[in-house]
């Protein structure tokens, strides 16, 4: 049977790429998202990540299915990472020092004692140049999507107290898989070792490694305090996490998905800081409770570092350009101190 011409031409319109275009849009399809990161559901960022979840499926009345996957059980932020690239997993938090082998721009944010306040980092960030960084990423395969509040990094080991430069001399420290951080450790003496997040809480109990780094937060929700005895404010640098999506699943995704993530991704950022810093501000109490010996660093001591740390300022220089270099440090004149 001949279908009558008027149907023809009406299939015709609804199949044309423009019709396809604009019904496409603001279409929302049922679709699962699994959102991996590296800390356990109870911290700072599996807060933020329940949230987050929650949000999406509100503003998707449910279709955007969002299954949160805490403790790096989807692998290490590197393996993560991997899998958003290769398409094999939709989003993910983990810290931008992580992602330096993959765009290395992302180097900047791990120029030592670059903020000393949160609202400095949340405007750099969030502005110009944090954007510019994050964009980067799409050349890689990931999309950006917001920064979120990883912290300040402080000391802990079980060697000594950290109370002078000599003091790093012969600690054999976890860093994260990042040239700057390992460069930077081994600036101030220290054996500096490597190795991902998810193997770090076990290489302490085993004593594979004497300390590490990390904000408050991560030294209390993942309970270093049971394996750790000293711990050293020193506020070496500002760590922050970002939010990233596979760009060959993101570019598949309608305008309005896109939009519905992204919104739910900043509401789940505000929150994340908020929380971040409320938390922080009662961990040290919490952490010298638990047992952790706390000390701080003298002004003097804190500027030796500073001029040790010199070299591996460089050597962020040299990896992200002096352009960019300027750029942050440009919008970082602009904040208030
Ligand atoms: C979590 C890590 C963590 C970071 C580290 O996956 O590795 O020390 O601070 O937050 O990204």
């Amino acid at each position: 049977m001949r279908r009558p011409l008027i149907a023809v031409l009406t299939a015709a319109v609804l199949c044309s790429p423009l019709a396809t275009l604009t019904a496409h849009a603001d279409e929302v399809r049922s679709r699962m998202i699994r959102f991996g990161y590296g800390l356990n559901e109870n911290s700072n960022q599996g807060r933020a990540a329940k949230l987050f979840a929650e949000e999406v499926a509100k503003a998707s009345a449910g279709k955007l299915k969002m299954r949160t996957f805490a403790a790096a059980s989807l692998g290490s932020d590197d393996q993560m990472q991997s899998a958003l690239i290769g398409g094999a997993q939709e989003m993910m938090v983990g810290s931008t020092a992580t992602l330096v082998g993959i765009t290395k721009e992302m180097a900047v944010w791990d120029t030592p004692f670059l903020f000393t306040r949160e609202q400095q980092a949340d405007a750099v960030l969030d502005g110009p140049v944090g954007r510019q960084v994050m964009d980067k990423l799409e050349e890689k395969g990931l999309v950006g999507l917001v920064y979120w509040e990883n912290g300040f990094r402080n000391m802990t080991n079980n060697v000594r107290p950290i109370t002078k430069l000599e003091d790093f001399s012969g600690i054999k420290l976890r860093v994260m898989q990042n040239p700057v951080f390992l460069d930077t450790f081994k600036q101030m003496g220290a054996n500096a070792v490597p190795l991902p997040f998810s193997e770090l809480f076990t290489a302490l109990e085993t004593k594979a490694v004497d300390g590490q780094e990390n904000p408050y937060n991560t030294i209390l929700s993942s309970k270093f305090y049971e394996v750790q005895k000293y711990l050293t404010v020193t506020n070496h640098v500002y760590s922050p996490w970002i939010v990233t999506a596979s760009k060959r699943w993101w570019d598949g995704l309608s305008q309005t998905e896109q939009k519905i993530l992204l919104d739910a991704a900043k509401t789940a950022r505000d929150f994340e800081r908020q929380d971040t810093r409320a938390e922080a501000s009662k961990a040290l109490a919490l952490l010298k409770d638990s047992g952790m010996q706390v000390n701080e660093i003298s002004a003097d001591e804190v500027q030796r570092m500073r001029e040790q740390a010199k070299p591996a300022i460089q050597k962020v220089i040299d990896t992200v350009g002096q352009p960019l270099f300027d750029q942050v440090q440009a919008e970082l004149a602009k904040t208030s101190n």
